[in-house]
């Protein structure tokens, strides 16, 4: 973060001669680390990446430049860059010294893969995944229980990877009251902790809880009371609005986040019209009373958000249903 993944690989004839991907901010980009590879068989060669290369000076120099000194041939684009400083001119550059440019090959796929950064630079705002795990009759939580595993260990791996994609993963005072829950990344090699973020309007939230700590955030109102939170460490951002909100987190250079619950803050987000994705696991239980994921006030058919570009998978005796609320 802030930056997005972005993957490179050049080809000549048939053979995959250089791979590349952009690992973090201030490390080289993808297409240095795929044109490193190729050497002098860049030459004549095409490179497929997955973002329009850069045209300006960042924390590292053009890309452009750089393609057009090894000598590729062609280049194939899967999103322009919608970053002020490239936002085509890098397609420009590489025509102007003569490279073919061919744009928009898995356009979608790329831009579904980019939604953090271009949210973050297009609106100053993360994108926003609402997850959660249901039962069969829709339930999230038994009564007299408030956190029993709804879903089966493979869907909660997968949950997992999001947290170590994601940059931040945030739940409402609720939540953290009953469930106390660590977000953190568990049972994956490599994997780093997305910021955790707290929604709590007044502020009253336990400085115990597991939350907290180095990096997270406390989200509340203007009035509210944070002198203990930044006595502790906590980043706070006090607005009145949830669209505030997000702005607040992304001036802190969070590009993306995961809703956790529970049903108050994702209805909250939901009504106001700000999540972007929706992620649902759905086991295989019946469980009559509980708690629903959801306490939005639709009354008619005609008043539920449908979502787009729908996938469906199953993973172990769970179905995951993803979908798309907004446009990248
Ligand atoms: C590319 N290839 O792999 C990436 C690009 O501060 P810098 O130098 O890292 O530049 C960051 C900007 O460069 C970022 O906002 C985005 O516009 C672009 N990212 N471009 O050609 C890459 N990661
Ligand atoms: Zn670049």
């Amino acid at each position: 973060m802030p930056n997005p993944p972005v993957g490179c690989v050049i080809v000549q004839g048939d053979e995959a001669v250089g791979l590349g991907f952009h690992p973090r901010a201030g490390e080289p980009h993808a297409e240095v680390f795929a044109l490193r590879g190729a050497g002098a068989r860049a030459r004549g060669a095409t490179a497929y990446v997955t973002l329009e290369p850069c045209h300006h000076h960042g924390r590292t120099p053009p890309c452009t430049e750089a393609l057009i000194t090894s000598g590729v041939r062609r280049v194939v684009v899967a999103a322009l860059d919608p970053n002020p400083a490239v936002a085509g001119r890098g397609v420009q550059a590489l025509r102007d010294a003569g490279i073919n440019v061919a744009v928009g090959v898995l356009e979608t796929q790329a831009t579904r893969q980019q939604a953090g950064f271009r949210s973050l630079i297009v609106r100053g705002r993360p994108w926003v995944v609402a997850k959660y795990a249901m039962t069969l009759d829709g339930k999230v939580a038994a009564p007299d229980e408030g956190n029993g595993q709804v879903s089966g260990e493979v869907a909660r791996a997968r949950a997992m990877t999001w947290r170590n994609e994601l940059d931040a993963v945030a739940v409402g005072s609720g939540t953290l009251h009953s469930d106390d829950p660590a977000l953190t990344t568990r049972g994956l090699s490599g994997g780093r902790d997305a910021r955790a973020v707290v929604f709590d309007r007044r502020a009253r939230s336990s400085l115990q809880a597991h939350a907290w700590r180095p990096g997270s955030v406390l989200v509340t109102a203007p009035d509210a009371n944070t002198s203990a939170f930044e006595a502790a460490g906590v980043t706070v951002v006090q607005t009145a609005t949830l669209l505030d909100a997000l702005t607040g987190l992304g001036r802190l250079d969070i590009s993306s986040l995961l809703l956790e619950g529970g049903p108050g803050l994702l209805s909250a987000f939901l009504d106001a019209g700000l999540v972007d994705e929706v992620r649902v696991f759905i086991a295989p239980k019946l469980l009559g009373l509980g708690l629903s994921p959801l306490t939005s006030p639709a009354r008619r058919m005609h008043e539920a958000q449908e979502l787009r570009d729908v996938t469906v998978e199953t993973l172990g005796p769970d179905v995951l249903v993803t979908g798309l609320l907004s446009d990248i």
